[in-house]
């Protein structure tokens, strides 16, 4: 395999409207993130994705974009973007922005052009159908609740396809007008110096067409997009496309968000010469997700989380980099997630570090997460501000639900709980905001903050930084990075037990999601461990007790 600048680096996920706000005025900024450009170096990190900072009437929290080309007031300057980026570049570090292309704003100026003459060029760039008797072209549920199909404003036998919110309209990328653009716009960002893209929903890009009805799956007559994502084929050549005419020419580094792909297209995607350099694993986040709400949910055990995991290192196996996460700004905590209820202390949080970051793939962390943050309670729903938390609780109490146990859903799984702003230190809005913070912090800040962490060998926060210098360290560096991955211990209950192996060396990771002590035999003796996660360890040759949520990391050489 063709070595690559990418392949050894960590990476961090920031979602600038809840990460440092430079200006008091309740909203995280790009000032607020050159700022913190040292506290990431120290903690080690390398490539840096923003989610949006474009401008954007931000109905779904800047995923809907008015201007490609530009940077939102709320977040700063054109200027402070360059700034940005050659302080990344000075200290090594790399950054991406979010390039979401399978939908713009409605108040973007091509929606506006299309409104007002959806038969001319800017027509086309959308997907704009004639609607007879009030039958709309196909019944798809949009990801935020309601059919896919508005009015196109002023013209009440026309509708627009919108598969997220009704003010993010689907740009249509059969129109090679449209992908020209498109191709246009990312270079203008890449020509300027930044280093790569992480690509939102972009198997959404390609529509089942001509457009039909499936099944529907709820009482509201629609049917789950998954429906027709299964059935479109050929997102390839679009994407083939977009990396010949500007990944590749910049040897850009590109993360996908890339649900419902086709197991056999893998090495397509992030093979030699895939369409993306990496793409995230996303098998345990989906894992328990009912088509019919999130009162159908079911939860993820430690052994469901094991398999998924492992599901996709063998799917990858060296077919490319995956990306590994247990968190981003749509879904809960990890910790809250991934971990039993009694086992959300800073050991648990430290076991489940261990267990994911070590795997094979890219380590991600989003922000917050190194320092175990969790999730938030609510007491009303008038405290939410994601809108597909709030379409969630609709669709809870239309299913039968009482208040409080929709509400308890949203806590679970709304998309609030990882927006909360950084919680920087104890002082008042966790040092986040000078001014009113534009969302709730979660009130554990007071316990749960970087001031209280750093300084403290045992915090999480620099269980992470031991873990991500242990991926560094020259001399295991290989193994991390190119070694192979196999599970030993598959079938003991409550244990995640792996080996790295590059050139005959080898590093075991294990991990123990029991509340109870456990005896495991090694495949081999270990030379030395390398991080232990508790002060105890109990190792006799090649015998281990892991204590309850223990954590290993040992050497064979
Ligand atoms: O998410 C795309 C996505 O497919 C959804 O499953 C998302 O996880 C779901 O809406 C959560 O309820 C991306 C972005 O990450 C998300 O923040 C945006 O809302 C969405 O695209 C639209 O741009
Ligand atoms: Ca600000």
């Amino acid at each position: 395999m063709e070595r690559k600048f990418w392949h050894d680096k960590i990476a961090y996920q920031i979602y600038p409207k809840s990460f440092y706000d430079s200006n008091g005025d309740g909203i995280g900024d790009l000032k607020g993130v050159i700022s913190k450009l040292d506290y990431l170096k120290e903690l080690g990190v390398d490539i840096i994705w923003l989610s949006p900072i474009y401008p954007s009437p931000f109905a779904d929290q800047g995923y809907d974009i008015s201007d490609y080309r530009n940077i939102d007031p709320r977040f700063g300057t054109m200027e402070e973007m360059d700034e940005l980026l050659k302080e990344a570049h000075k200290r090594g570090q790399y950054i991406l922005m979010d390039l979401v292309v399978n939908h713009c704003s409605d108040e973007h100026e091509w929606f506006q052009k299309a409104i007002k003459d959806p038969d001319g060029r800017y027509g086309k760039y959308f997907y704009i159908e004639e609607v007879k008797d009030g039958k709309l072209p196909c019944n798809w549920r949009s990801y935020f609740g309601g059919p896919v199909w508005d009015p196109l404003p002023g013209h009440s036998d026309r509708y627009y396809l919108h598969v997220f919110h009704r003010k993010q309209p689907d740009l249509n990328w059969e129109n090679p007008e449209l992908r020209e653009e498109i191709y246009d716009m990312v270079n203008f960002w890449l020509d300027r110096g930044l280093d790569g893209f992480r690509l939102d929903a972009i198997i959404n890009i390609k529509k089942a067409l001509p457009f039909k009805d499936y099944f529907a799956d709820r009482p509201d007559g629609l049917c789950s997009i998954h429906n027709e994502l299964h059935e479109a084929n050929g997102v390839g050549d679009f994407l083939g496309e977009l990396r010949d005419r500007t990944f590749k020419p910049h040897d850009a580094f590109t993360v996908g968000e890339v649900f419902n792909e086709k197991e056999e297209e893998l090495p397509d995607f992030i093979g030699e010469n895939g369409y993306f350099s990496s793409m995230f694993d996303f098998e345990e986040t989906v894992f328990g997700q009912s088509q019919r709400g999130w009162h159908e949910n079911y939860d993820i055990t430690p052994d469901d989380y094991k398999a998924c995991v492992y599901k996709t290192q063998r799917k990858v196996s060296d077919i490319g980099f995956i990306s590994n996460i247990i968190e981003n700004h749509d879904e809960p905590r990890g910790v809250s997630r991934y971990l039993p209820g009694d086992m959300r202390d800073d050991s648990g949080k430290k076991l489940l570090a261990t267990v994911y970051f070590m795997l094979k793939g890219i380590p991600w962390i989003y922000q917050g997460q190194e320092l175990g943050m969790e999730n938030l309670k609510l007491s009303s729903i008038d405290e939410v501000d994601d809108i597909s938390s709030i379409d969630s609780y609709k669709v809870a109490l239309d299913a039968g639900c009482s208040e409080s146990k929709a509400l308890k859903l949203i806590e679970k799984y709304g998309r609030d709980n990882a927006r909360t702003p950084f919680q920087w230190d104890d002082s008042e809005n966790a040092g986040f905001t000078a001014g009113t913070p534009w969302l709730r912090i979660n009130p554990n800040y007071r316990s749960i903050n970087l001031k209280a962490q750093k300084d403290d060998p045992s915090s999480v926060w620099n269980h992470y930084r031991n873990l991500i210098a242990l991926r560094k360290d020259p001399e295991y560096k290989d193994i991390f990075v190119y070694g192979s991955f196999t599970p030993f211990l598959e079938d003991r209950h409550n244990i995640m037990a792996y080996i790295r192996e590059y050139e005959g060396k080898k590093i075991l990771v294990l991990g123990n999601f029991d509340r109870e002590e456990k005896k495991v035999i090694l495949p081999y003796t270990p030379d030395r461990i390398l991080n232990n996660n508790l002060d105890e360890l109990t190792l006799k040759g090649n015998e281990l007790t892991l204590l309850p949520s223990q954590a290993i990391i040992a050497y064979v050489g």
